[in-house]
């Protein structure tokens, strides 16, 4: 074939390929072993040497203009195909299908979250305290000293050198106090560590310190303070009562008790037959300890309560096993998917 010849009929073929496929096969048929453009290159050994370069150069400029169409082409080719698979590929955000779920907010985690939002709201800042604590903090200040036989009711972990994991988040009363001075309104929630281990006591569980301290603070303002607190979780039937108890950093110092949420008082499984169920300790704060915090007796007084977090979530949950909030087994937290709040 002629480059005339070539050049008006693969033109043509080039401009008519409908595929990326048919396009390859006639590339083939042009520039493969023997394809047009190769065969017209090796017949210009057959010219006389004086036609040889104007012959070259016709070939060889037919082979770049049909190069480039071919280029042009396959671009084209390309879009279009890529343009097909979008149209086809369409996401259907409507569909309605079952998600995987990883896990869900810990029920302790979400009872911490009501009550810390419970106290903000009524005033009450939120502080951090140290979980690794010296023996000072947890145990001296708050009128617990070294041979003190109160300090045999919490068995601590001690981790030498004066310091310990803290028993109780009241060590967060004396740390706040020595930097605030009153008036002031804190909670502090946080974990406590003790040597304990059985299915309502677990060596790591979550404790929330309240504390308040002003002028003509009284333990009615204590009782206002938690019955407005136990109505909010448990109910705006839940009545609270006081039971005397003693803690050395308070004084007096109470036991406080909820009517059951479940049956109001009549007795049932979840009260023991009893009507009641405790949820904490409390107390005015106890003299010494305002003293060692450098803050007048005379001048301040103060209430503090110290709450389980794990047990109000057992109660809520209404779960026998404290070990079951500390498994992490998925299944238990989606069980108590947005409960632990609610109730
Ligand atoms: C205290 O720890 C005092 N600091 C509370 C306090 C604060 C009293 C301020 C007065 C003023 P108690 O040892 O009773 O008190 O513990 C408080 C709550 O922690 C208990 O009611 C119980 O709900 C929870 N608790 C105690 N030990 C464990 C444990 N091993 N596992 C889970 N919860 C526990």
């Amino acid at each position: 074939m002629t480059p005339e010849q070539i050049k008006a009929d693969y033109i043509d073929k080039i401009e008519r390929v409908g595929s990326e496929k048919e396009l390859a096969d006639l590339k083939a048929a042009i520039f493969g072993k023997s394809g047009v453009i190769t065969e017209l290159t090796r017949s210009l050994k057959d010219l006389p040497n004086e036609e040889k370069p104007a012959a070259g150069k016709k070939i060889n400029d037919l082979r770049v203009e049909i190069l480039a169409l071919c280029d042009k082409k396959e671009a084209e080719l390309h879009r279009a195909a890529i343009e097909r698979q979008l149209n086809s590929e369409t996401l259907d955000l409507s569909i309605d299908k079952p998600f995987r779920t990883v896990g869900a907010i810990h029920p302790i985690n979400q009872i911490k979250k009501r009550l810390t939002d419970y106290f903000v709201g009524n005033g009450y800042i939120v502080y951090d305290s140290p979980e690794i604590e010296t023996d000072y903090y947890n145990f001296q200040a708050l009128n617990i000293p070294p041979d003190h036989p109160a300090r045999d009711m919490q068995d601590t972990f001690f981790i030498g050198d004066g310091m310990l994991l803290r028993s109780q988040t009241s060590s967060g009363q004396v740390r706040l106090m020595e930097k605030v001075k009153p008036p002031l309104k804190m909670i502090c929630p946080g974990r406590v560590f003790r040597a304990d281990d059985d299915s309502t006591h677990s060596p790591v569980f979550h404790q929330m310190e309240g504390l308040v301290v002003d002028k003509n603070v009284t333990l009615c303002d204590l009782k206002g303070a938690l019955e407005g607190f136990a109505k909010f979780i448990f109910g705006g039937q839940t009545r609270i009562r006081f039971r005397p108890s003693y803690f050395p950093f308070t004084e007096p110092s109470v036991e406080v008790d909820v009517s059951c949420f479940n049956c109001g008082g009549e007795g049932c499984r979840v009260c023991k037959n009893t009507g009641w169920i405790e949820i904490l300790g409390a107390g005015m704060v106890n003299r010494k300890v305002l003293a060692n915090c450098g803050i007048d007796p005379d001048e301040y007084q103060g209430f503090a309560f110290g709450l389980g977090l794990d047990r109000i979530t057992m109660i809520l949950c209404e779960i026998n096993d404290i070990k079951l909030l500390w498994e992490n087994d998925v299944r238990f937290l989606r069980a108590f998917r947005g409960q632990g709040g609610d109730k």
